[in-house]
């Protein structure tokens, strides 16, 4: 089903199911090149969300700032080749939403153990704000806060399950958005976590 959930954004329930199985070997491929570290904001804090990153560049921050780089900072090597199951879903998803010819060329991996969230922020990191982003989810479902231009806006809150994509483009695009601390329970397929893929064109 394709169900609009805001001006730009098209919510697509369990689009990812059909291909779990190849999608999910794929990422445990990637892990073992570029295992899960918890990154350092720019203000010191460490970040409760595990990362990792395919594709072209990646997203990191530390100390020094956020950015997108070729290089894995932790191995020193280039971040794993984005699969084509990968660019494939991401294609298809941002095309069933409206958004023709998406090629992204960063894959931003995030894990949550029960209690990780990631707080109410807008993705600014990117050269070019009229290609969307397609959002993938695994695991244990979460509480995905949807704010508007403004932080000081109150989010609307919906749940996002195992195979859920999400494409966000056009006036979403900039919008404030956030998830609530994991709830604690046990998915059949992905044990005590969530992990969500991020398709972005960075560059
Ligand atoms: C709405 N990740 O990595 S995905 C992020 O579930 C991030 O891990 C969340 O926010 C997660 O930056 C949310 C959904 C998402 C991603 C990007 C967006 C929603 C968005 C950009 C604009 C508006
Ligand atoms: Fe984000």
């Amino acid at each position: 089903a394709r169900q609009p959930i805001a001006d730009g954004a098209v919510l697509l329930r369990g689009f990812a199911r059909s291909e779990e199985s190849e999608l999910l070997a794929a990422l445990r491929a990637i892990l073992l090149a570029a295992p899960f570290r918890h990154m350092i904001t720019p203000g010191g804090h460490t970040m409760s969300v595990a990362m990792s990153n395919c594709g072209a560049v990646g997203w990191a921050t530390d100390r020094k700032g956020y950015r997108y780089d070729a290089i894995d900072p932790n191995s020193g090597r280039p971040w794993p080749a984005m699969p084509a199951s990968f660019v494939g879903l991401a294609r298809r998803a941002a095309a069933e939403a409206g958004f023709a010819d998406f090629r992204p060329d960063a894959c931003l991996i995030n894990r949550y153990v029960p209690g990780a969230k990631m707080s109410l922020h807008q993705d600014k990191d990117e050269a070019d704000f009229a290609a969307p982003i397609v959002s993938v989810s695994f695991g244990l479902p979460a509480v995905f806060m949807f704010g508007g231009m403004q932080r000081s806006e109150k989010p609307q809150r919906f749940a996002l399950e195992h195979g859920d994509v999400v494409a966000w483009g056009g006036p979403s695009r900039l919008a404030y958005h956030g998830v609530a601390p994991l709830k604690d329970g046990e998915h059949p397929v992905l044990g005590r976590q969530r992990i969500n893929l991020t398709f972005r064109r960075a560059r």
